[in-house]
């Protein structure tokens, strides 16, 4: 039988890159005799960095998991990617624990990624701790950055051991009121730890307040509530090069990382909108099945794909069949795994608050998984939109069905890459959240899949809207040369919606002046010109039109020619509404020495950007934030290049669209038209 749950502690390793994730990987994988070295990322033995493009770049660009027994607790990790193009799997892995342990490197600090990561975690309601890692590391400030740590994320920071000796080794705040640590006051901190957990329980609160303290071991329970509620951010410390701390940090996972009985509850979400129904899932091995996929993964050797799923509710057996939710026909697992690096074992069971593995299943990251057939979905954290987007072409003429094969691998193991066939353009579109996310995807094509391909940039993709509003606008379709007649005749009123609420069509006719049967063809019309766009060949979005007026003919009147109809009036009402572009608008974050500063400000000013503000990073680096048209920036990379010699780095997603200024728009609008006539 499998573990209870309440001996289960489900832990994502996140934060910036090079903050020592990996490494600290290994040291725990060591510590658990799984390793009999300590694996390394430097020399290409780590167990968790195993993939080609991980060791060739000696960083992560995909999620890991591993696991192993502590103390009678079953330990599952998912160590993940730092490089904030890579965020994608970081997110995701979200999904599969309760808590979020944030690595910050006691030489550099919060990084852009650190704050990112902790927000996620923070936002999705998941219990965080932090670990400041690297006190071995030259440069290493231990009582700085824990300084910074609670400046940035708040008192409830808060330390559960500090380093001694110079980082040689760590002292228990819970355990011990006393000692010399090489920052702070153990006893201090000690009254100050148990002071935090008791807030969350009032019997504890009131046995503090009458004696001054509190047996750490009636703690218990109430510690993994302050926890999982976020009250209390427990800090520890580590080197794992050195392995200093990483016992320590196992117990601690076991003391203070709530179980999936005590942490974040997921809630099954039926039914669309306000009829939504929305049931919170109990964590029980005798429940009713429930698991969400949340990380795809394929070995580049066998082309096996295997899908990664949380448990949250029951209990799952390899003879039992596995449903997607919405989807009617079950699939059988075979075999349930569970994944250790590249590795992978067989268990016999999939059991609440477990994490396991399926092979070959037809599965995509975010899937609710059920035991029969049924409906439902789960909430995955709040991924960004990716922006980045380059067109590709293979270089070889035969090889464009192997690309849209092998690019929908690689778009299914990762949320935040996405590849299109533009509809209007023909051209095949990735997109992704930076540069190098792009390039880590050409080069796995290379490799895995032998593809090799060119890129350029792809068209803005622009919308077209209208600013103004006519009534009764008139257009007639007629036909009636040879063969059988057309006759449709309509009037139509058109405004502009809210943005963002899309195309609303409403029929206002009275009486029968147009069949019933026919208009739902005028509105199938307006849809159709809507995809083609009027002014400059982009979609149209946030109209309203009603169809207010019209006329059938008892013999020529049919559904193609109402549709045509409503084309045509479409088009001719849309020109009469003072039409606009909207263009995408970016959030953008760029990662510069602090010598350039002044250059990328001034160049994002006359991109018709507009800064939001800017963060000191450790290492005389400095992030930017700004919000950017899509169209200045789609070239960026090879612009940041050249400014700063290939010192920076940034990452875009998608903020809002907005309007187009007169100027740019009326290029936008000369250039289709000629390409319209050149066509004709
Ligand atoms: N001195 C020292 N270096 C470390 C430690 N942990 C990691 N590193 C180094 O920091 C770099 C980045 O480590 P890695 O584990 O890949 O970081 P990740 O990006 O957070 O996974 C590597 O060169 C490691 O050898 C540590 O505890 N001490
Ligand atoms: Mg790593």
């Amino acid at each position: 039988m499998g573990m209870e749950i309440e001996k289960i502690r489900n832990v994502a390793l996140v934060g910036h890159s090079g903050a020592g994730k990996t490494t600290l990987g290994e040291a725990l994988l060591h510590k658990a005799g799984l390793t009999t070295r300590l694996g390394s990322v430097d020399d290409g033995t780590s167990l968790l960095d195993y993939d080609d493009e991980s060791k060739e770049r000696r960083q992560s660009v995909d999620s890991a998991l591993f696991h192993f027994v502590h103390e009678g607790h079953l330990l599952n990790f998912i160590d993940t990617p730092g490089m904030p193009d890579y965020c994608g799997p970081a997110i995701a892995a979200l999904a599969g624990v309760e808590t979020a342990a944030i690595i910050i490197s006691a030489a550099a600090g919060i990084g852009v990624n650190t704050r990112r990561m902790f927000n996620a975690a923070r936002n999705y309601g998941l219990a965080r701790m932090i670990i400041v890692s690297r006190l071995d590391a030259e440069n290493a400030n231990a009582a700085d950055v824990f300084k910074t740590i609670q400046d940035t994320f708040g008192h409830e920071c808060h330390p559960i051991n500090l380093p001694t000796g110079g980082g040689k080794g760590v002292i228990d705040c819970l355990a011990q009121d006393d000692g010399d640590a090489d920052l702070l006051d153990v006893g201090a901190c000690h009254t100050a730890l148990i002071d935090r957990i008791v807030e969350t329980d009032d019997a504890l609160m009131e046995q503090f307040m009458e004696t001054g303290s509190v047996p750490p071991e009636k703690l218990g329970a109430a510690i993994s509530q302050a926890v999982a509620s976020g009250h209390l951010v427990p800090v520890l410390f580590v080197s794992a090069k050195h392995e200093v701390g990483v016992n320590e940090l196992l117990d601690a996972i076991v003391r203070y990382a709530p179980s999936p009985a005590v942490g974040k509850r997921r809630a099954l979400i039926v039914g669309e909108g306000e009829a939504a129904t929305e049931t919170v899932i109990e964590p029980r091995a005798d429940g009713e099945f429930v698991a969400q996929v949340f990380k795809i993964t394929s070995d580049p050797k066998s082309n096996i794909k295997y899908s990664v799923a949380r448990v949250h509710s029951g209990t799952l057996t390899s003879e039992g069949q596995v449903f997607v939710a919405g989807e009617r026909k079950g699939q059988r697992p075979g075999h349930l795994l569970k994944l250790r690096g590249g590795d992978h074992a067989e268990i016999p069971t999939g059991q609440a608050g477990d994490l396991i593995a399926f092979a070959k299943l037809d599965f995509k990251i975010g899937d609710v998984l059920l035991a029969k057939a049924g409906e439902g979905r789960m909430a995955l954290p709040k991924l960004p939109t990716p922006m980045f987007a380059l067109a590709v072409e293979p270089k070889a003429r035969g090889d464009v069905e192997k690309i849209s094969g092998a690019l929908q691998r690689l778009e299914e193991e990762d949320p935040c890459f996405e590849f299109q066939r533009d509809a209007d353009t023909g051209e095949l579109v990735m997109r992704g959240l930076g540069d190098q996310h792009l390039t880590v995807m050409q080069s796995k094509m290379k490799r895995h899949f032998k593809v090799e391909m060119t890129t350029k940039l792809p068209k803005i993709p622009y919308r077209e809207t209208i600013s103004g509003s006519v009534k009764y606008v008139e257009y007639t379709h007629k036909k009636q040369t040879g063969g059988a007649g057309q006759f449709a005749r309509v009037f139509i009123d058109m405004e502009p919606n809210e943005r963002g609420k899309g195309y609303e069509f409403i029929d206002k006719i009275f009486g029968g002046v147009i069949d019933q049967a026919f208009r739902p063809s005028v509105d199938k019309g307006v849809k159709d010109q809507m995809r083609r766009g009027v002014i400059a060949g982009y979609p149209v979005v946030d109209v309203k039109v009603s169809l207010v007026d019209g006329k059938t003919h008892p013999v020529d009147s049919k559904d193609i020619a109402f549709q045509i109809a409503g084309r045509q009036v479409f088009k001719k009402a849309f020109v009469q509404c003072k039409p606009i572009l909207l263009e995408p608008v970016v959030d953008m974050e760029v990662t510069i020495p602090t010598e350039f500063m002044g250059d990328i400000t001034r160049d994002i000013a006359g991109k018709r950007g507009q800064i939001l503000g800017q963060d000191m990073l450790p290492g005389n680096q400095v992030c930017v934030r700004a919000q950017v048209p899509l169209a200045e920036v789609a070239s960026y990379a090879s612009q940041l290049k050249s400014v700063t010699g290939g010192q920076g780095s940034y990452m875009m997603e998608l903020s809002h669209y907005d309007v187009v200024p007169p100027n740019v728009q009326q290029q936008i609008v000369a250039q289709f038209k000629t390409k319209d006539e050149e066509e004709e």
